[in-house]
Parts: C-alpha cells; sequence; structure tokens
C-alpha cells in the first residue's frame, strides 16, 4: 500500500497514545502530516520525584522531541546540553545516578514550581507545548499520581530505579500501576476521544508493558478503544522477530513471553483493528486475529518517521469501511493491576 495516495489529508483528527523515545520518533512523523489535527497522550507513570523536582520523562521525551530539541543520540533530554549541575552535585555528594541537563533542569523546576502553585500537568504541558512551538496537542494521560512499579529479582523497584539506577538489570517478575485504580483520565484526554471529527487512534511502537499498559490501565481508557466508532491501530515494536527499542525484549523473555507479533497481537487483544507489522515480519502473519499491515517500521530519520505515519494513517483508512459494525471480543489483557 502507498500510504500518500490513501490517506486523506486535511480531514478529522488522530489520538496517538505514546510512551518515551520510540513512541516519540513515530509522533514526529505524524506531527509532520497532521500538525495540530494530532493528539499525542503520553504515558506518565514513569514520573517521579527527584532532588524535590517532578520529573516527568516520557512527557518531556514527546515535548523535546516534538519542538525539535532533543537529543537525537540519547532520545530523552536536550540536545547542545551541558553537565555543570551535574558535576557541581557530584562535587558536594548530591544523588549523580539520574541524569539531568543543564537546560533540561529548566523544565523541572518551572514544572515543579508551577504545581506547586496549583497548575494541573496538563495545563503546564500545553503552554510549555505552544512555548515550544510544538504544533500537535500534547496530553499527559492523568493528572492524577499514577507510578510504573517492578516487582524483580532485587525485590520491589520504583520505574526509573529500575530502569536508569540499575539499568533494567534485575529480572521482572511483574509489572504493575500504583494509583492506576483511582486515576482519571483528564477532561483534555476524554475530550480527544470524544472529538466529532476523530478519524484514528494510534498506540505508537512504545515498549507495550512500560509505556502503553500504564495508559491503558487508568479507568477508563481501555473501554474508549472498546467503544470507539473509529479504527484502532498499533505499531509493532517487533522488527526481524526482535524486539529492536530499549529493554522490551529482555522483559518479555523474563515474563515468559516470546518476542513475536502474534504476542503484541495478543496482548492488545480486544482493543485493536488492525497491527502494523515490520516488512521483514510479513510472511507468516496472516493468522495475528486482527488485521495486519506490513510496513517499514524502522526509524532512523525524519523520513523513515513520515513514511512509517503515512502507513499507520492508510491503513486507518482502509480499516474505516470494514469497521463500521464490528463487535470486538473482551480484552485478555488485566490492565488494571494496583496495590
Ligand atoms: N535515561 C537514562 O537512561 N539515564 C538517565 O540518566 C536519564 C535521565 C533523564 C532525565 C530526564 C528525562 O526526562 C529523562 C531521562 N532519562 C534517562 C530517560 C527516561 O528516564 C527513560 O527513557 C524513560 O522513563 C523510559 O521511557
Amino acid at each position: 500500500m502507498n500510504g500518500r495516495s490513501q490517506y486523506l489529508p486535511g480531514e478529522g483528527r488522530v489520538v496517538a497514545l505514546c510512551g518515551g523515545v520510540g513512541g516519540a520518533k513515530l509522533a514526529v512523523g505524524l506531527q509532520h502530516v497532521l500538525g495540530e489535527r494530532l493528539s499525542v497522550v503520553v504515558n506518565v507513570a514513569d514520573d517521579f520525584e527527584h532532588l524535590g523536582l517532578h520529573i516527568s520523562p516520557d512527557l518531556d521525551t514527546v515535548l523535546y522531541t516534538l519542538a525539535g530539541l532533543s537529543d537525537p543520540v540519547r532520545g530523552w533530554g536536550r540536545s547542545d546540553e551541558t553537565w555543570n549541575f551535574m558535576e557541581a552535585l557530584k562535587q558536594i555528594g548530591g544523588e549523580t545516578w539520574f541524569l539531568l541537563g543543564d537546560r533540561d533542569v529548566a523544565m523541572h523546576v518551572e514544572r515543579t514550581r508551577r504545581r506547586s502553585s496549583g497548575e494541573s500537568l496538563t495545563a503546564i504541558a500545553s503552554d510549555i507545548a505552544r512555548r515550544l512551538g510544538v504544533r500537535s496537542v500534547v496530553l499527559p494521560v492523568t493528572n492524577d499520581k499514577l507510578s510504573t512499579m517492578v516487582d524483580s529479582s532485587e525485590g520491589e523497584l520504583e520505574f526509573q530505579r529500575y530502569f536508569v539506577g540499575r539499568r533494567c538489570e534485575p529480572v521482572v517478575k511483574q509489572i504493575w500501576f500504583n494509583g492506576a485504580r483511582n486515576a482519571r483520565l483528564s477532561e483534555e484526554v476524554l475530550a480527544s476521544f470524544d472529538a466529532e471529527d476523530l478519524r484514528l487512534i494510534i498506540l505508537c511502537p512504545s515498549n507495550p508493558y512500560l509505556s502503553i499498559d500504564p495508559i491503558l490501565a487508568v479507568p477508563g481508557m481501555a473501554e474508549k478503544l472498546r467503544a470507539t466508532s473509529v479504527p484502532v491501530v498499533a505499531i509493532s515494536p517487533i522488527i526481524d522477530g526482535q524486539a529492536i527499542k530499549g529493554p522490551t525484549r529482555k522483559i518479555m523473555d523474563e515474563l515468559g513471553l516470546e518476542p513475536s507479533n502474534a504476542e503484541i497481537a495478543r496482548h492488545y487483544a480486544g482493543l485493536l483493528d488492525g497491527l502494523v507489522i515490520d516488512s521483514a515480519d510479513a510472511a507468516g502473519s496472516a493468522d495475528l486475529g486482527v488485521d495486519v499491515h506490513p510496513a517499514p517500521t524502522l526509524m532512523t530519520d525524519l523520513q523513515s518517521k513520515i513514511t512509517l505515519a503515512e502507513h499507520a494513517l492508510a491503513f486507518g483508512e482502509s480499516l474505516r469501511a470494514k469497521h463500521e459494525r464490528r463487535s470486538r471480543p473482551p480484552s485478555k489483557g488485566a490492565h488494571h493491576d494496583d496495590t
């Protein structure tokens, strides 16, 4: 399928559910095609308090990436960063396991100040997005506290302690989301799903277990996906039988899951109409239980991000006709872990 010929630019809105680095790459491609018609709903379960600051890693990754300010090598933080703050902190014996660049610190200080004075994460993100020249709408999934927790070979770890502090080395036994039971979808997120001209919902190729599941864990989100009258399309993080990005493969192994598109389709069962898989995995993908669209999913430069976005949008359009009358089975995924 040629994405360009089948998507109708200029019509309707698209909502994308997104984690950090991997998902933000696709968001860049989607923003290029859709501009302000894109709403990116971002995971906030990686957020934590550190050095007295409220850090929102995935939100900042999406904001910096869509503003063209992110570091192209790390994927997180800002490009042209300096590290005087960290060096000075180290000198006086402060905590340095989590790196905060000098420019990035401004974001955390300002967000912390505005939250203390009563502003919501949503309002702050929206204002900062505008100031940074981001064209799309960037929405934290909730303004409430939501925290990914990892039960590991080293006991219970808060997400950033596992991910950054221990570099994902401990064996993962279970993942859950503290606060999920009481978290509420923000009004702006609800409005983005209820928009009359909503045309498509996309699950970005973020880590399903660490980045998309916490979004789905907020009460009402999975129901929105099941009940929506527009197609829901996910982009698989599997390329050539491997999970390309970060610790996805390791976590799947540890949770006893095979790193395959079949497993990704099973994980999102009941929520999806279609799965974009990598062209390298096209053979043997007929029986995944959802419509499948092969495309080049490795995003190395701007053009590959735009091309994948165009494929996802064109695939979504092709599913709209089929989608008129459908009845989805209940989700098999248990997305409401809590303590
Ligand atoms: N990731 C790292 O691997 N090491 C870091 O020191 C680190 C610092 C950091 C600071 C601000 C920020 O917004 C993100 C940062 N990240 C860092 C990335 C981030 O913690 C993870 O990639 C995500 O939480 C997973 O999506």
